[in-house]
């Protein structure tokens, strides 16, 4: 083990020791500071003034109750989570998680990612992330309307254009950021637009915002595929789940000529070999909130499997766009058995540590979520220059710079990886690359 590799440990040694109980964070802790050696090597610098321990430190975390009523006036409580990560690009941002599984070590882990990712997109924006424990499923909009509203209550003290400005996530759509942002409106007597993204782009939200995380994770599919001398013409797909993420990776890869044959929820997955019809998923997730299955009312001759693994399915590209360790060794195994050419995190940390090793010792590309679907953050970011300008920019022009921005990550991530003798590890590129960018910053500002 050289010098570096031997901090390296001993840091991750801190980390699980000062951060009990938060497995995920430790896994994304470990995936990127196991590629930082080469870095310590070449910069000393940042070894000296301890970026690295500094980096897997959030700045602050922020703890709150959350009580609501349900349209039966029962009293429910909930947590309330709000991670600011790192400053050193600009001001917190990252999404907010509403799902049952959130813990304080979720909000981090997600938090710690968003870190690297937002530094990827070359705009300035630090990182952050909340959330909380609340399960909007089965809620009714005015149980969200009263929950959301109690969130905000506490939230609003903490966040600011210059400070925090959080987005969606799992369980965040724009129906919730309306609610958190008119009880924002309300308690400061202010209209703020920049305090939020993925507002609605009839009262100050962007185009493209809603599209641009699966857009983007497709783009970068692209890109990868480029370099192989392959495109997505006639590709058969995978793309687990059926949210914000995978529906707008559907819609992209469609128009682009790929076939996508399977989605899927976390009941299970449809297999409609005759291709996907988006209009229904659309319909059953978005508008109805219902469960993935009710897709073969409309499509019977299509298959609804709820115990089995959608990855099993022979494909050529794989777009994991639901949770994390969604995709793990033995599925990996079997995309690569298979002759997957790629695969696209849309979603954030779906790969299990076992499965990417797989992926990396394979002929399989590998584009890791925090460069793959930093096309959210990135449009959340042309989002604020947007409501920072009082100006709004149509569909094509975003896109058009969306697509820019993850051609520009891709090319970021591949070139740093040859720089670093890792040609075609995008994992590597991408630690490197951002943690390069942020580490300069920290540099700059002296013990803060
Ligand atoms: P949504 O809440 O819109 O959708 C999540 C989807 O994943 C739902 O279809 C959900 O099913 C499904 N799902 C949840 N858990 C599982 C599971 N264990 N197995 C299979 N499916 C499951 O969230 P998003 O689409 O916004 O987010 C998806 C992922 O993308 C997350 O990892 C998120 O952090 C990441 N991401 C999101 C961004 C954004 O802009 N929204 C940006 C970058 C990353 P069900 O309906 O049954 O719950
Ligand atoms: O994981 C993510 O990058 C997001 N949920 C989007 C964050 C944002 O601020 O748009």
């Amino acid at each position: 083990m050289t010098n570096a590799q031997q901090r390296i440990e001993a840091i991750f040694e801190q980390v699980i020791k000062r951060n009990p109980g938060e497995p995920e964070f430790h896994q994304a802790v470990r995936e990127v500071i196991d590629t930082l050696a080469p870095v310590l090597e070449k910069h000393p610098s940042y070894a000296e003034q301890k970026i690295i321990e500094r980096i897997c430190e959030p700045e602050r975390q922020i703890i709150f109750r959350v009580p609501w009523q349900d349209d039966n006036g029962e009293v429910h409580i909930n947590r309330g989570f709000r991670v600011g990560f790192n400053s050193a690009l600009g001001p917190y941002k990252g999404g907010l998680r509403f799902h049952p599984s959130v813990m304080l070590g979720t909000i981090k882990f997600l938090a710690f990612e968003q870190t690297f990712k937002n530094a990827l997109t070359g705009l300035p924006i630090g990182s952050g992330k909340g959330g909380s424990d609340f399960d909007p499923k089965g809620k009714s909009d005015s149980e969200v309307m009263r929950f959301c509203q109690s969130f905000m209550t506490e939230l609003y003290r903490h966040i600011g254009e210059l400070t925090d400005v959080p987005a969606g996530d799992m369980g965040v759509g724009a129906r919730e950021i309306g609610y958190l942002f008119g009880q924002y409106k309300r308690i400061t007597n202010r209209y703020e637009s920049g305090i939020l993204t993925g507002k609605s782009p009839s009262w100050g939200g962007a185009l493209v915002r809603k599209e641009a995380t699966g857009y983007g994770a497709v783009f970068f599919a692209e890109e990868m595929l480029k370099i192989k001398g392959r495109d997505l013409e006639g590709a058969k797909c995978l793309v687990s789940g059926s949210g914000n993420v995978a529906i707008y990776a559907m819609e992209k890869l469609q128009s682009l000529g790929a076939k996508v044959v399977a989605c899927s929820d976390s009941a299970g997955f449809i297999y409609d070999k005759t291709g996907i019809d988006l209009n229904t998923v659309k319909q059953v997730k978005e508008v109805e909130r219902q469960r993935i299955k009710n897709y073969v009312n409309e499509h019977p001759d299509a298959e609804y499997h709820e115990n089995d693994n959608i990855w099993d399915i022979p494909c050529d590209l794989a777009l994991p766009c639901a949770t994390q360790n969604e995709l793990d060794e033995n599925s990996a195994r079997t995309l690569i058995n298979n002759g997957c050419m790629a695969v696209s995190e849309g979603a954030n940390m779906p790969c299990t540590p076992e499965a990417v090793r797989l992926f990396l010792d394979s002929d399989v590309a590998y584009g890791p979520g925090k460069a793959a679907n930093a096309g959210g953050v990135a449009t959340s970011a042309l989002e604020m220059q947007q409501n920072a300008s009082r100006d709004s920019w149509s569909f094509e022009h975003t896109e058009k710079r969306l697509k820019e921005i993850m051609t520009n990550i891709h090319n970021d991530c591949y070139n740093t990886a040859e720089e670093f003798g890792y040609k075609g590890n995008y994992m590597v590129g991408a630690n490197i690359a951002s943690f390069r960018r942020v580490a300069e910053a920290m540099l700059a500002f002296g013990v803060i």
